[in-house]
């Protein structure tokens, strides 16, 4: 899953892809590099970032839709508001990246009555405050019960499992020691019986680790892209999509994986 943020803000690309045809231009190059799901996105979610109207939100995003529909990849729309989700499913959209895994009024309901795919995303605390006072007693029984639980709302909303992908939502309050712990847990995440996604990209957990600024930490980002992967995960959320699937090719080469 290849990033297009569509944001003046975006934490790790300084918002750079902020134009709509910057954002066109960005997703077809990132398709080109061999990306199977584009997630594009209008809102910032990293540490500290303001939310935006639903108007500037869907302002930024359905003219990047519109222009990567045909691109022959998945679409994804990365938003929490339930009105952004309904008019990027309308405009073609066929997956919805929630990272309120479906909370806000509305939300389940949108998903519910379209058939496109939804990834249910953990957090704790808003990204306004997430990152201030992240508490947990058992950082991976905790993120699992309450994907649990999510599953279990979609499902009763009326969406089935196969449309289902989850999330453990690293660094959206969590400190390093509950990502790495995370990291760790993985693997027990296959017991929720969906497929899991993970978001690493440059995140600053990799920065903390291995003293890197945003800027440096593509290197970073691809080991932690394989060692998910490794771990369980069938989609990785990632910026550097051509760098990611080199790495990935050879591990598959070697532990014999099928192309998919
Ligand atoms: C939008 N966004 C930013 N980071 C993310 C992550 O780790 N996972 C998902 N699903 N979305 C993310």
């Amino acid at each position: 899953m290849g990033i297009v943020n569509v944001t003046p803000d975006s934490f790790s690309d300084g918002g750079q892809f902020y134009s709509a045809q910057q954002a066109i231009e960005h997703g077809l190059q990132l398709i080109h590099e061999g990306a199977d799901i584009l997630d594009i996105g209008g809102e910032s979610t990293r540490p500290g970032a303001a939310p935006v109207s639903d108007e500037d939100e869907l302002a930024r995003v359905l003219p990047v839709l519109e222009g990567l529909r045909e691109g022959r990849v998945a679409l994804s729309i990365d938003t929490q508001k339930t009105a952004v989700m309904r008019a990027a499913l309308a405009a073609g959209a066929d997956m919805v990246n929630d990272v309120n895994a479906l909370q806000a009024p509305g939300a389940l309901a949108a998903v519910a009555q379209s058939n496109v795919a939804v990834c249910l995303m953990h957090k704790q605390g808003e990204p306004q405050n997430m990152q201030q006072l992240p508490l947990y007693h058992d950082v991976v029984e905790e993120v699992k019960a309450f994907l649990r639980a999510r599953i279990e709302a979609a499902r009763t909303a009326g969406i089935a499992s196969n449309r289902i992908v989850i999330d453990p939502g690293f660094g959206f309050g969590k400190n390093l020691e509950h990502n790495v712990a995370l990291f760790r847990g993985l693997p027990s995440f296959q017991d929720l019986g969906v497929p899991l996604l993970a978001g690493l990209s440059r995140k600053s957990m990799l920065g903390k680790i291995a003293h890197l600024e945003v800027n440096e930490r593509i290197h970073a980002s691809v080991a932690a892209a394989v060692l998910a992967v490794m771990k369980g995960a069938k989609i990785v959320r990632v910026h550097d999509v051509k760098a990611t699937l080199d790495a990935l090719a050879i591990v598959n080469a070697v532990e014999g994986w099928s192309d998919d």
